[in-house]
């Protein structure tokens, strides 16, 4: 099961405190403490080998280093390091009101989420040293989104997983019954040398009981394009579009996302088989894929 929401504590680096000291100077005692170091800095920063936000079960304050403290003849203390935490690409970072402050969707993206605080000033030029400054803290939430091109969603056992393993070569696992799928998992398609992520989901509840949620839609924010199977010959279109709308009710942005609706299962009826507004396919015996390769590689070239 993959962890995609987890709350962290952060606490940035204390600047280091003004050095004390003195130096004689024509028979005088002079301050000579050099400054102190500046505390460490907190920064978010993606990991491309991490999939999921597990690592934080184990740890989820993070404390930075205090800057150094100034020492005697204008020495200057060290500036701590700033301490960097890996999260996965896509990862969203946000306030304890839940409102979004980070976004991090690309490769080399960073986020300062707290900074270390001023280092103090030494006795030079001045009676006393100054103490360093606390750094700053802060609770934030980690929330990933799964970075995908594709979601394939659909009511149970309509073959959704089985179309993941088409497109991608895979062998996710498929069953003759309901809710076979029980987390997200995603697969790889390559196609005229470019490479898309596909997510399979767990199937959508027929009926949803009052309360019951289906949070694993949060992952289709970054998906682009949403495939709907039905293996309903008779009622596909009422089941397909019961499929959308319950994904806009859970969140309306989703409504500008592309939507293809997929038939599948056509195998037992025959290859030829059209029915209007679908995409009629067989995942199991690979009929329709071509096409349906085609269709995607267009829709996502396209802006
Ligand atoms: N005849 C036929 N059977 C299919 C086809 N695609 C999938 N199936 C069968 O339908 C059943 C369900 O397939 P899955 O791929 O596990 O379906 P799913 O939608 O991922 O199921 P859940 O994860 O439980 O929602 C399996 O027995 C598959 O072998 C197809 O194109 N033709
Ligand atoms: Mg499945």
């Amino acid at each position: 099961m993959i962890v995609d929401f987890i709350r962290v504590h952060l606490k940035a680096g204390k600047g280091g405190g003004g050095g004390f000291s003195f130096a004689r100077y024509r028979n005088k005692l002079v301050g000579n403490g050099g400054d102190g170091g500046k505390g460490g800095d907190i920064i978010f920063k993606v990991n491309l080998n991490l999939y999921d936000l597990s690592k934080f079960k184990y740890r989820r304050k993070f404390v930075a280093q205090d800057g150094e403290r100034g020492s005697s003849s204008l020495k200057k203390g060290k500036d701590a390091p700033p301490l960097f935490i890996d999260v996965p690409l896509g990862t969203l970072i946000k306030d304890t009101q839940g409102r979004i402050v980070a976004d991090l969707a690309s490769s080399s993206a960073t986020f300062l989420a707290v900074r270390g605080g001023k280092p103090g000033k030494g006795n030079y030029k001045r009676k006393s040293a100054e103490e360093g400054k606390e750094g700053q803290q802060r609770e934030l939430i980690l929330d990933y989104r799964i970075p995908s091109d594709i979601a394939i969603l659909g009511f149970p056992n309509v073959g959704k997983t089985s179309l993941l393993n088409s497109l991608s070569g895979k062998e996710f696992k498929v069953g003759d019954w309901p809710f076979t799928t029980v987390h997200c998992q995603w697969g790889v398609w390559e196609y005229k040398f470019r490479q898309f992520t596909i997510l399979d989901t767990p199937p959508l509840k027929k009926k949803l009981t009052s309360g019951e949620g289906e949070d694993f839609l949060k992952h289709l924010f970054r998906v682009k394009l949403i495939l709907i199977v039905t293996d309903n010959f008779k009622d596909g279109k009422k089941e397909v579009e019961a499929v959308r709308e319950r994904v806009v009710k859970f969140e309306p942005r989703y409504r500008d996302k592309k939507f293809f609706y997929l038939l599948n299962k056509i195998d037992k009826i025959n290859r030829d088989f059209k029915i209007r507004g679908f995409l009629p396919i067989s995942a199991k015996k690979g009929w329709g894929i071509d096409k349906l390769k085609e269709r995607l590689y267009e829709a996502l070239s396209a802006n």
